[in-house]
């Protein structure tokens, strides 16, 4: 599409827009006043040129006619849908005023700090929360806490670091550094990354890696993209994959297919773990993860006989499996004894490039930036910290299904308000009308968002209206490079997440005006300290900085690859090892239970497998009602959770919510292609269309997440929709392991589907047709 434009302003893409965890680089053409065109920018390492479905329909997303434009407040009851425009002063005003009130009457705990996944948020929410002296930061309805975070500690706790699939991105040269090496196999695990850049991974380095000659394995209920062109697709049951995990370590360590030579020096309980993998023979996994034997053989073969040299590129369904944190200890395992830890083209070792970091993510970032007196007092009364160990002695985050119920108990303490910024509980929470609910039972709610959704029409009190990512200044730092954020426009009155939330945390705390006097521009310089750099410097370097690079092999530099653990680059003493307590891959980790085990709660420092809460073996009696297996929030690429449903570019593609069944499910409903179903169990059913899949597992049914429909009535009963097309009004919370982590029943939900009789009828839903071209 060619366009008439002024000027073009190269940024990198995070969070509002296109929605995602970021870090394309992107060229925005301007002219006057308005972006007129989005896309990639060809010369950014990261992503070269490339970019996503929702980073080219931007410009529909920035000035679309529904986008929250100025401050409003609620004027009608909660759910009538009158708001009223008012200044940012007022709306300033006002909630530092509810706010102190709240805190004079209650404490300071009393008010909830919410925000969703990790895009651009961290640092604005944990600003806000702790100037304003809440323990409570959180990912509330989240259940599970099932995104990333058991992932992250298991590996924290076996060995450390974070690791991720090597696809060149550290080295500046990328797949031309002499250095790197593309792996032999990429084994995916739960994941399709070509659909969501998760985790600061860019989805299309697989395809790169494939045309570069890498081999595909791909363990995943459900054919896609990937399947399609993999050596081995192992098609599991939902949630199994823990053993999955279980037997590829027995056959692993029966055929002796490990490396010997790093197991010995480098890893600490491998006799233990032998003993544990012991009873998952191949039949055994068949028996209870569908996936039969010789498949199960094959592509542990392929893998573990061509490492050192192979991926493992993981995803969420790992966190949402029952015990999460022992699945993901699984498969840190299975990399590690294969010797393919922080070698090229294996899993190499994540960290921030020269450890530039937002925010706090765990106790020991908060007392660097907050003093350890503020830790001890926070993680007293994070809620869930009394029940799970994890919660006090690691990451930030509140317990969110713990939270929910404590915002509708009021025990063991009062919460009366909530600070929402970049989530939408309302439609998108685990057990949503739960949210909803407890949310309404606050005194004060303010959320910050760019549209109205079913949470803002139904329980918000402010709006602050929040800029796309185009509009906007910042920095990133999720891994590689350091880069900056710049802004191209101004659209309405809308802020930067980070403005609002440097504000607050100034009127909060006179120390952080004192200390930042200029705010944001203050703060941002100085969490760049670290890179020898400011915002001002990078962007006059031309926006971003990979880390500078001695290129050795065996790095002595903590944030560049490879072989770190032989030069002492990882451990703050200096000496050889990983950043656990023995410097060894702790198979056998003494951190998941010292870390776990509180009270009467006692981790597991081996992992297990652990049956999905509702399920053929583990409730036989469930099933026999509810026989389909429900796998929740597969990706759509056009849709970012619960955004851009309104995005006419986007929603032709994706236009309805629909359920996924196999032919089979199909012949014996006795529905047809495009027709309205019931998706039902106790918790209640939705209306779905029919959507028939020849590549789902014949036992399973896939309905996407995050579905509101904003063509509908906003108003309070219907909230757009929320309750009649929402997936997550079938799924329960209350399912954590353990650690606090894992364990939600996203990908493991029992239903069935029932034909509609009657005057029964779909949704009287209207998705854009036939815009494209327009
Ligand atoms: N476009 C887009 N991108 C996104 C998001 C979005 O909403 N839209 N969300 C972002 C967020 S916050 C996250 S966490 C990531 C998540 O993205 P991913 O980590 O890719 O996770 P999912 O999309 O849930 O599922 C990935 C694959 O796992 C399969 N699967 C389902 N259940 C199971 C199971 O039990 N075991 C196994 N082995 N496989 C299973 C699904 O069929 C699917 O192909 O994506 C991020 N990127
Ligand atoms: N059934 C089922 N449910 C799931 C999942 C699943 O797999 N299955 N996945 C879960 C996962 S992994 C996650 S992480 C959660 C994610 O859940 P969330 O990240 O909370 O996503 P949303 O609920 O879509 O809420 C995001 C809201 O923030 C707004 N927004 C987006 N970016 C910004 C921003 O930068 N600033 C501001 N102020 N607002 C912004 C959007 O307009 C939207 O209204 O969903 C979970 N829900
Ligand atoms: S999802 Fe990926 S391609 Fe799209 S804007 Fe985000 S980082 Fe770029
Ligand atoms: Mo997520």
């Amino acid at each position: 599409m060619s366009v008439e434009y002024d000027r073009i302003v190269k940024t990198t893409t995070w969070s509002p827009g296109p929605g995602c965890h970021g870090g394309c680089g992107a060229k925005l053409y301007v002219k006057g006043d308005k972006v007129v065109k989005v896309e990639g920018d060809e010369c950014h390492p990261w992503n070269q040129g490339r970019g996503c479905s929702r980073l080219l329909a931007m410009t529909q997303f920035m000035y679309h006619k529904d986008r929250i434009l100025y401050p409003l407040k609620r004027v009608g009851p909660r759910g009538d849908g009158r708001f009223e425009r008012i200044t940012w002063d007022e709306a300033y005003d006002t909630i530092e005023k509810k706010f102190n009130e709240i805190k004079q009457d209650y404490g300071a705990n009393a008010v909830i700090f919410i925000q969703g996944t990790g895009r651009d948020i961290g640092g604005p929410m944990s600003i806000v929360a702790y100037n304003y002296g809440s323990a409570n930061w959180s990912q509330l309805g989240l259940g599970g806490q099932a995104c990333y975070g058991p992932r992250l500690g298991a590996m924290s706790a076996v060995q450390g670091d974070n690791a991720i699939a090597d696809c060149s991105q550290f080295l500046e040269k990328r797949y031309d550094d002499p250095r790197y090496k593309i792996p032999k196999y990429i084994m995916i695990w739960a994941q399709d990354p070509t659909r969501g850049c998760p985790d600061g991974f860019y989805g299309n380095w697989i395809i790169d890696c494939v045309k570069r000659g890498s081999k595909l394995i791909v363990i995943d209920p459900r054919q896609n993209f990937l399947t399609s062109r993999a050596e081995h697709h192992v098609q599991l049951r939902p949630g199994t994959d823990g053993a999955v995990a279980m037997g590829m370590l027995n056959l692993i360590i029966t055929h002796k297919w490990y490396d010997k030579e790093f197991v010995e020096n480098w890893c600490s309980g491998f006799e233990e773990l032998s003993d544990r993998v012991k009873e998952w023979t191949p039949e055994k996994v068949e028996a209870v993860t569908w996936v039969p034997k010789e498949i199960l053989y094959e592509a542990t073969k392929a893998y573990a006989t061509s490492s050192p040299g192979c991926a493992i590129q993981w995803g969420l369904p790992i966190d949402q499996a029952p015990d999460g944190v022992h699945v993901a200890q699984a498969i840190n395992d299975i990399w590690a004894i294969t010797g393919n830890l922080d070698v090229p083209g294996g899993q190499v070792i994540a960290r921030n490039g020269y450890h530039v970091s937002a925010y706090p993510f765990d106790n020991y970032q908060l007392a660097d930036m907050f003093g350890d007196d503020f830790v001890e007092q926070v993680v007293q009364k994070r809620i869930g910290s009394e029940e799970y160990g994890w919660l006090r002695k690691w990451r930030c985050y509140i317990q969110p299904d713990v939270a929910v119920q404590q915002m509708l108990t009021q025990r063991p303490y009062p919460i009366r308000a909530t600070w929402i910024q970049t989530a939408n509980p309302v439609a998108n929470a685990a057990d949503q009308k739960l949210h909803y609910e407890a949310l309404k039972a606050m005194d004060f709610n303010v959320v910050v968002d760019l549209f109205h959704n079913p949470t803002t029409m139904s329980v918000a009190d402010i709006i602050l209206p929040a800029a796309t990512f185009a509009e906007r200044t910042g920095f990133r730092s999720w891994f590689e490079p350091v880069q900056v954020i710049q802004p191209a426009v101004q659209v309405g009155e809308c802020k930067n997440d980070w403005d609002i939330a440097c504000e607050m945390a100034a009127r909060f705390n006179p120390d952080f005006r004192r200390r930042f006097p200029n705010g944001f521009a203050d703060y941002m310089n100085w969490r760049l300290e670290p890179a020898g750099e400011t915002y001002q410097s990078l962007i006059d370097k031309g926006g971003w900085k990979w880390a500078e690079d001695p290129g050795e092999l065996e790095s002595k530099v903590p944030w560049l690859p490879y072989y770190r653990y032989k030069t002492g680059a990882l451990r703050a003493d200096g000496k050889p090892g990983f950043r656990t307590p023995s410097g060894k891959v702790e198979l056998f980790s003494t951190q998941n239970a010292d870390w776990g085990s509180t009270g009467a709660t006692i981790v597991d420092p081996l992992p297990h497998y652990q049956e999905p809460a509702e399920s053929e073996l583990a409730t036989p009696e469930v099933f026999k009602k509810y026989p389909l297996v429900m796998i929740t929030g597969r990706r759509s690429p056009v849709f970012f959770h619960s955004e851009h449903r309104n995005i006419p570019w986007l929603r032709e593609c994706d236009p309805w919510p629909d359920v996924e069944i196999h032919p089979s499910v199909a012949r014996d409903l006795k529905v047809e292609e495009g027709e309205w179903v019931w998706v039902e169990n106790d918790r209640g059913r939705i209306r779905r269309k029919v959507k028939i899949n020849a590549g789902i597992h014949p036992k399973t049914v896939s309905c996407m997440h995050g579905w509101w429909l904003p063509e509908t009535d906003g108003r309070s009963p219907n909230l757009f929709g929320a309750f009649d097309v929402g997936v997550n009004n079938l799924i329960p919370i209350g399912l954590q392991a353990r650690t606090g982590y894992g364990g939600n029943g996203y990908k493991t939900t029992l239903v069935r589907l029932v034909k509609m009789g009657g005057s029964e009828t779909g949704t009287p839903c209207n998705p854009p047709v036939g815009v494209w071209g327009k």
